[in-house]
């Protein structure tokens, strides 16, 4: 295996979380000299922010012997800069995640003056210098420093009383249409995300038209579309599922509900028998997922993910649900458990009764995809730069993998038959230029199975997503979050038919200046998420540019790898995911 360089940079893009290298031993700095200044890798970049419950007003503890002097002003500052900021690493109630826990047993004895030059200059185990960034102002960091010797405040549950009263039923099954009623090619329909404008829009493969635009949730997260094709479902940061009938004359919200304050992940039933019957949903905070009715999202069964990490079976306060999918081989729901590191298998047939398969994984599971045949889902862990697969026909964990790069990402992953190796599922990393190939063919080529049997490199670190179709024969695959302009505004595109396997020649390819063939003038565009028609025939990508500054989406022609298209709206702001109705529904990537 080829080795890679990991990224070590001293840039900050976006938001970045603060990531304290705290311990419970560890003495407070009593040396006058001036700590070494760290910077972050691209994946700092990219660590959960939570933009709703920052919103919140918490109120301020009562005073305790000791206590540093905080205005009511300086604590909502200081609660908002936290959950913005820190609580992704931190934990909400900062009990630690892939961050240190910051309990005040621990910042107390670490005392103002350490936690102050860990949050100015950052350490080398991933906490970025906010102080000397200037990310953080002087008094920012003196406040956030305050607040972290003051007892947390636990935000709100949101429990079925809450999901029940939030929950809208506009149009009842009864009075929605009984055929589709408008000529749109659904199947060639994408759902793009508009992030910051809280929308999707809903374009045509064919004509690239954007047919309707529809309000949603909070910086909308993904979509996913039922088993029959005909319902979209759309989740926002703020835990609101929208529910879309594709079939209307013009398709619009039919059922709405907030299944928590913050929240990534909706999925619905897939089983045979079991199509459009149920969706679910995972939320950050409160962690929970719920169950509810297909046709009306009425919830029907609310389950905490609190309880023990799965190796050191100690008690976690808040395990996040990352991704979920719909198991095609039971009617199942297989859920990702963050900081417990679990995967459950819930079996949905009994919701009274419920079962559920426990699968011990690895922590910080993320987001993940199936393998060609879908009997496989492999889902990336990556802050522990591992891959996780099980077996959905058995219910059990068949590989525990290093990917051989640093943070694997894969979105959902991207399969294709490479010439020497068979069937492969292919991530690419946030934090390294690696691509990594699995093997996923225990039957045809067991001595590939669940291996790493190739890693090499794209075009730079801080990959999102890759992207392949049955259809073709190229693997694209992004690097937004690279600092380099010219990388996170291309895509690298390699030639499958053209992969050797040698381990002493790294598969060749070509850079797509997508951002450029989009030719906007103003801002710094970041080119996200690859994403085929239904077709197989052409890929499209987001030039995602900030919310006030012109974005595009560019389609690709698959086959020449020219431009065949460039989209641009007054109300495509900031498109980032993309899904295409046939390729979401029937798990195609
Ligand atoms: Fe995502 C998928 C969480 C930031 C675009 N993102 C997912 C999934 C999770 C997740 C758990 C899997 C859902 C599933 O499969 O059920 N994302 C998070 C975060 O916690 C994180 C790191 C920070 C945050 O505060 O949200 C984060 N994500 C982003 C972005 O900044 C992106 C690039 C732009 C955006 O819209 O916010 C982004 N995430 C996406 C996309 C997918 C996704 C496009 C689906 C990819 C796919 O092809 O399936």
């Amino acid at each position: 295996m080829r080795s890679r360089a990991t990224y070590v940079l001293a840039t900050l893009i976006g938001s970045v979380a603060l990531a304290f290298a705290l311990t419970a031993d560890g003495a407070p700095a009593k040396s006058k000299k001036k700590p070494d200044e760290h910077g972050s890798d691209p994946s700092a970049s990219y660590t959960a922010s939570m933009t709703t419950l920052r919103q919140l007003k918490m109120a301020l503890p009562g005073r305790r012997p000791n206590d540093p002097v905080m205005s009511v002003g300086e604590w909502n500052e200081a609660t908002k800069i936290y959950f913005e900021r820190c609580a992704g690493c931190h934990g909400v109630l900062r009990k630690g995640a892939t961050g240190k826990a910051l309990t005040t047993d621990l910042t107390r004895k670490n005392g103002y003056e350490y936690l102050k030059n860990f949050i100015t200059f950052g350490s080398p185990a991933g906490m970025p210098n906010w102080g000397t960034s200037g990310e953080l102002t002087k008094k920012q960091v003196d406040v956030m420093t305050r607040y972290l010797l003051l007892e947390p405040p636990a935000p709100p549950e949101w429990g079925m009383a809450e999901m029940k009263s939030s929950w809208k039923l506009l149009v009842k099954p009864e009075d929605r249409p009984k055929s589709k009623a408008n000529d749109w090619d659904i199947e060639n329909l994408m759902s793009v995300t508009l992030r910051d404008a809280g929308k999707v829009a809903l374009i045509d493969g064919a004509t690239y038209e954007i047919r309707t635009v529809i309000d949603t949730g909070y910086a909308v997260h993904i979509s996913r579309i039922s088993a029959s094709g005909r319902y979209l479902f759309v989740i926002g940061r703020d835990g609101l599922v929208n529910m879309i009938d594709l079939w209307m004359k013009v398709p619009q919200t039919v059922a709405s509900i907030k299944i928590g304050m913050e929240a990534r992940s909706v999925e619905t039933s897939k089983f045979k028998g079991w199509e459009d019957k149920l969706v679910v949903a995972g939320s950050y905070w409160p962690p929970q997922y719920v169950i509810m009715d297909g046709e009306t999202l009425e919830p029907k069964k609310l389950v905490s993910t609190r309880g023990n990490t799965y190796d050191e079976q100690n008690y976690h306060p808040e395990p996040r649900v990352a991704s979920i999918v719909a198991s095609h081989y039971r009617p199942e729901f297989i859920i990702n458990v963050k900081e417990t590191g679990k995967i459950l298998l819930v079996d949905y047939t009994d919701l009274k009764n419920l079962k559920t398969v426990e699968i011990e994984a690895e922590r910080f599971l993320h987001d993940g995809g199936f393998d060609s045949t879908k009997r496989y889902f492999l889902v990336a862990a990556n802050a522990r730069d591992k891959v996780a697969v099980v077996d959905t026909k058995e219910n059990k964990l068949v590989g525990l993998i290093e990917t051989g790069g640093v943070k694997p990402h894969p979105g959902r992953g991207a399969n294709f038959e490479h010439p020497v190796y068979g069937p492969v599922w292919a991530t690419s990393h946030l934090g390294d230029d690696s691509v990594s190939l699995i093997g996923t063919d225990p039957e045809g080529n067991s001595e590939y199975a669940w291996k790493v049997v190739d890693n090499f490199p794209a075009q730079g670190g801080g990959s999102l997503f890759l992207k392949t179709h049955p259809k073709s024969k190229h693997l694209y695959v992004d690097a937004p979050l690279n600092p380099d302009p010219e990388t996170s505004a291309g895509v690298a595109v390699f030639d499958i038919s053209k992969m050797t396997g040698d381990k002493d020649k790294d598969p060749e390819f070509k850079s797509l200046p997508i951002a450029k063939w989009a030719n906007i003038g103003k801002g710094q565009p970041r080119v996200v998420q690859p994403e085929f028609n239904k077709y197989g025939t052409e890929v499209w990508f987001s030039v995602w540019n900030s919310k006030d500054t012109e974005s595009a989406i560019v389609v690709v022609d698959d086959k020449t790898l020219e431009v065949k298209k460039v989209i641009k709206d007054p109300r495509l702001i900031t498109p980032t995911g993309k899904f295409n109705v046939a390729n979401t529904q029937g798990d195609v990537y």
